[in-house]
């Protein structure tokens, strides 16, 4: 079984190519929730929702989050009426927030909701949210603490961030838990989402990291870096700000000694990376082949590894 940690956009692309090409026994897919928050009223989960549409072919390819072929009547209405409209909640993916909110309020855990609301899109593959308690990611920065929506849409990201402040209180949900148990755990493979703002937050709780390298499992990361730019979002931005080399080398050293392999684009293959194995390959997701193409050579090189 491969035990994938995946965030938004860049992680959830990898993780439907991981599920192209492993059956649903073989595969689980333990999401970042740092970035879920209350708004108007729903409980919304982005990463969860990005991994779950992604998986079931429904992602907006244009925006990066929320559904295919979405409309904004509700989004509309809610502006001529002087609400809240910063962080925009599609039609269609207001559906979601609805009811995830209504199971979690008759007493289910996100993990069953989220299983669930999987199923209902079709998805045989378990989509594991890290955590069922709140486990909010907030960033330091030369503004002020923000919570994580606030800093990432409502301010585009434009505020130095100084540092993360992640959720070390709080523990694994109890079915990430068990995974990491899991006899037939073979590797973890980290997506090529933002190590600081999605990867981090999920290795951050209790005890995750310390269990997670005491299995012995190869563990290894896919850089989101590409030619000293973030494919998306704003790695790069961030690395920068943090006084961080903006280069896969970065990211190696970010991970340190708790990966045993990173794979880096060919773009990078001259690059110094001190530290982990490397497997040079093309990392760039443009289409369907190419995500199942790169998950078959990662899942190739992790099991020559065992
Ligand atoms: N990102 C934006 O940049 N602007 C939005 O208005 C926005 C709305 C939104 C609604 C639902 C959802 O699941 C995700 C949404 N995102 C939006 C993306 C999201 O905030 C971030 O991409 C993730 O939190 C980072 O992985």
């Amino acid at each position: 079984m491969i035990l994938a940690l995946a965030g938004g956009v860049g992680g959830a692309k990898l993780a439907a190519g991981l599920a192209a090409v492993l059956p649903p026994e073989e595969l689980a897919i333990v999401v970042n929730t740092g970035d879920d928050f209350e708004h108007l009223g729903f409980a919304i989960s982005p990463d969860i929702d990005t991994v779950t549409y992604t998986l079931a072919g429904i992602a907006n390819p244009e925006l990066g989050w929320g559904i295919a072929g979405e409309s904004w009547a509700f989004m509309e209405q809610l502006g001529r009426m002087g609400g809240e409209t910063w962080f925009r909640l599609g039609d269609r993916d207001l559906a979601t927030h609805v009811e995830r909110t209504r199971r979690l309020r008759g007493g289910e855990s996100l993990t069953t909701v989220t299983a669930a609301l999987a199923s209902a899109h079709g998805i045989a593959h378990r989509i594991v949210p890290m955590a069922d308690d709140p486990a909010p990611t907030i960033v330091d920065t030369d503004e002020g603490r923000l919570a994580f929506q606030d800093y990432f849409v409502r301010r585009q990201c434009a505020p130095r961030v100084k540092a993360l402040q992640l959720a070390p209180d709080v523990g694994p949900s109890a079915a990430f838990s068990a995974l990491i148990d899991d006899p037939a755990l073979e590797a973890v493979v980290i997506c090529p989402s933002n190590p600081w703002l999605s990867v981090d937050p999920i290795l951050a709780l209790r005890g995750v990291r310390s269990r997670l390298r005491a299995r012995g499992v190869a563990i290894v990361a896919i850089s989101p870096i590409i030619g000293g730019k973030a494919v998306k979002g704003p790695a790069a931005k961030i690395m920068a700000e943090l006084g961080v080399p903006v280069s896969s080398a970065g990211v190696a050293a970010h991970y340190g000694d708790f990966i045993d392999g990173l794979v880096i684009d060919v773009t990078d293959r001259e690059e110094a990376i001190n530290g982990p194995q490397l497997l040079v390959t093309e990392t760039l997701m443009r289409s369907p082949d190419d995500r199942a193409r790169l998950a078959s050579e990662v899942i190739g090189w992790v099991r020559q590894w065992n």
